[in-house]
């Protein structure tokens, strides 16, 4: 890659051409490249970081090399310098800017390489210290943790990107030390290497030896490695008759299991535990609360400093509400959960939906820890073909939260990784965002998305405000989009059965648990559309506290999240947001368009297959919505809106291909 690049770059010089190839490998670090650009590929793969001091020095002499080009100005040359002080912390940094030279000071080899990063971020961004003034920061949030869903076998669950860097295939070192760099680059310093719906096989002397192997890897970059395991695992795997937390044997397993992982990867970080949820064991099958099963683990991982991230992702099949379920059976536990527990919540009570209220959890419990899971991976926001910079959500999320209380604060936040062995690593360019987003804002959740969008874009692409301008804008729209064309007005799992991509709010096979179907959620009738969730329904709106309460009982964008709200209010703003996203994602493609003169042409015909291919799928999603629902509200469509390009008996008898995402089925339809 590296050799390749440089080849056409020499190549272009030749040739006088303004651009270069990319194949997006390099993530955020395109225009700073590598401290490694310009070694031969062997001598790059063949490299290897094995301190954090080189990891360190690697970086500034790698800015140093690009100094020329983009730091000349502010910069004769960067120190770096290790000190105590109270107010970096163990994470944080310092930077200062003495007649040009910038020194990073921190009180841990860790908060030097974050400040590196940081110099290089902030440069691009002109936002260096300038002479005589320093800055100051560190985390908010202590561990800031991907999770992987990937599979033994080298699957994903929900990944949109390829299969796994970590299993089913020889790990390639050099992908391995590429996404360390890539995570320490944002503050990552902690990454889940399996799925949830673990298997009990992630514990055999094989995959742990695998895991160690990562562990070297990564620790350089001050990232550790943590493991998802199965809660049935001493039965399972450890040939135990049983997996009762409450059994002396099985404590004793998990413990005998924590001390061997510690003797290989001293700095394991713990277990994240999906149990009792979607068909996975757990305590309740024994019986069993939570707080028993997770204090169980705890108990095994506390003398060596582990931690364990116990999911609140449950609900029974069939119930009257599912959003009411995780908040009905972890309240009655707040306060019992061992202090190295840490319970790992979805941001919305249903399930990563376009659109949701944040859980009522993170308001209800006082006297456990709890740590926020977003999705980074696009499962119900158009995989890695649509932009959606997730970062709006997730501050949606912090807002409505601090609407309650400004002061919460979480010690972890976890992120559904959408990473894979695809040179892009996340499937597609605009995709790689949500992965510096999560990152950036893990480590401040005070920043603003207009930040992040406008960082990312500079490091990725151009500093070029006439690129820079209107692509901030789409990245900015792209979340709203994104929801008025897909689910507008509090609609929420709304999607076609098992891939999650594309409408289908008919969906309701006979034999599939109703809370798997969408008429669950939008409950469509003669009357109205919505989720009666006030003191006439579910009562689901009582889990929130005052005045997230109100807000929500009054927001348009929860309007049938809700209420069952009758067709003459709902109608006529259900077309309008299905119109207007419509224009939106029309008007990404439009913009992306005329973006060729800024970017490569490899990137930009990547991009723009798919900017085209998510303007056609909000008209599918538009006009699949609005003639299905128009059959209970029989009301015509609002004068302003455009006639249908697809006809509802034609969309329904169409499923997309789940295999073949990337194929632009909807140009199949007549
Ligand atoms: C849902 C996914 C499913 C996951 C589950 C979970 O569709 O694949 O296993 O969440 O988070 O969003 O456990």
């Amino acid at each position: 890659m590296k050799t390749f690049r440089t080849l056409i770059l020499a190549a272009a010089t030749l040739c006088c051409l303004s651009v270069s190839a990319d194949d997006g490998h390099d993530l955020w670090f395109r225009l700073m490249q590598s401290p490694y650009w310009g070694l031969s590929q062997s001598d790059y793969n063949a490299l290897k970081v094995t301190s954090m001091r080189q990891a360190i020095d690697d970086e500034v002499n790698g800015i140093l090399k690009h100094m020329p080009e983009y730091m000349g100005k502010d910069i004769a040359t960067i120190r770096t310098n290790l000190s105590k002080d109270a107010n970096t912390g163990e994470e944080g940094f310092i930077i200062s800017n003495d007649k040009r030279t910038i020194t990073i000071s921190a009180s841990t080899e860790k908060g030097l390489l974050y400040g590196v990063f940081a110099v290089s971020r902030l440069e691009l961004a002109g936002k260096l210290p300038k002479p005589g003034k320093s800055i100051v920061d560190k985390p908010m949030c202590q561990y800031r943790i991907l999770n992987h869903w990937d599979n033994l076998n080298g699957t994903i669950e929900r990944g949109f990107a390829g299969r796994s860097i970590f299993f089913g295939k020889p790990i390639d070192d050099t992908i391995i030390r590429e996404y360390a760099r890539a995570n320490a680059s944002v503050g990552i310093n902690g990454t889940v290497l399996n799925n949830v719906n673990s298997s009990p096989q992630i514990l055999s002397d094989e995959n742990i030896k695998l895991a160690a192997h990562v562990a070297d890897i990564l620790r350089p970059y001050g990232i550790k490695v943590y493991l998802s395991v199965n809660f049935a695992s001493p039965k399972a795997f450890g040939g135990l008759p049983t997996a009762d937390p409450l059994d002396p044997a099985v404590r004793q397993w998990w413990k005998a299991k924590a001390k061997e992982l510690y003797k290989v990867i001293p700095d394991f970080g713990g277990f994240l535990v999906k149990a009792n949820s979607e068909g996975q064991p757990g305590p309740g099958d024994f019986g069993r609360t939570h707080a028993e099963g997770a204090n169980m683990m705890a108990e095994a991982l506390e003398p060596f400093g582990g931690i364990v991230m116990w999911r609140a992702f449950v609900y029974a099949p069939d119930s009257p509400d599912r959003a009411n379920q995780a908040y009905d059976e972890f309240m009655p536990l707040d306060g019992q959960f061992h202090d190295n527990v840490i319970v790992q919540i979805k941001n919305g009570p249903i399930d990563f939906q376009p659109r949701e209220p944040v859980s009522p959890l993170f308001l209800g419990m006082k006297n456990t820890k709890m740590m926020p899971e977003f999705q980074i991976t696009q499962e119900y926001t158009g995989e890695s073909i649509h932009t959606c910079f997730l970062a709006s959500m997730w501050r949606e999320f912090y807002d409505d939260i601090h609407m309650v209380d400004p002061s919460i604060q979480y010690p972890a936040i976890a992120g559904v990784a959408n990473i894979g062995d695809s040179r892009t690593w996340c499937g597609s360019d605009m995709s790689q965002v949500n992965w510096y987003a999560f990152g950036r804002m893990a480590w401040n959740p005070d920043i603003q998305p207009a930040q992040i969008a406008d960082e990312w874009l500079r490091q990725t692409f151009t500093i070029n405000p006439k690129f820079l301008k209107p692509m901030t804008k789409v990245l900015l729209q792209s979340r709203e989009a994104v929801v008025s064309y897909m689910m507008p007005i509090g609609l929420h799992h709304i999607f076609a059965g098992n891939h999650h991509y594309g409408p289908e709010p008919w969906y309701a096979p006979r034999g599939v648990r109703s809370d798997w179907t969408p008429p669950y959620y939008h409950k469509a009738d003669a009357e109205g559309l919505g989720f009666d969730r006030m003191a006439t329904g579910s009562n689901n709106i009582a889990q929130y506290p005052e005045p997230l309460r109100t807000y929500y009982a009054n927001s348009d964008k929860y309007l049938v999240y809700f209420h069952h709200a009758p067709w003459s209010r709902v109608w006529p703003l259900l077309c309008k947001k299905y119109d207007e996203g419509v224009r939106q994602a029309e008007q990404f493609a439009t913009t992306w368009h005329s973006m060729k003169a800024y970017v490569d042409a490899e990137t930009f015909d990547r991009q723009a297959l798919r900017f085209d291919r998510q303007a056609k799928d909000a008209w599918w999603w538009r006009d699949a919505c609005t003639q299905y629902f128009q059959q209970f509200s029989k009301m015509p469509m609002p004068k302003k809106s455009p006639a249908p390009r697809y006809q509802l008996a034609d969309l329904m008898k169409y499923r997309l291909p789940i295999d073949n995402y990337t194929a632009a089925p909807i140009d199949q339809l007549p």
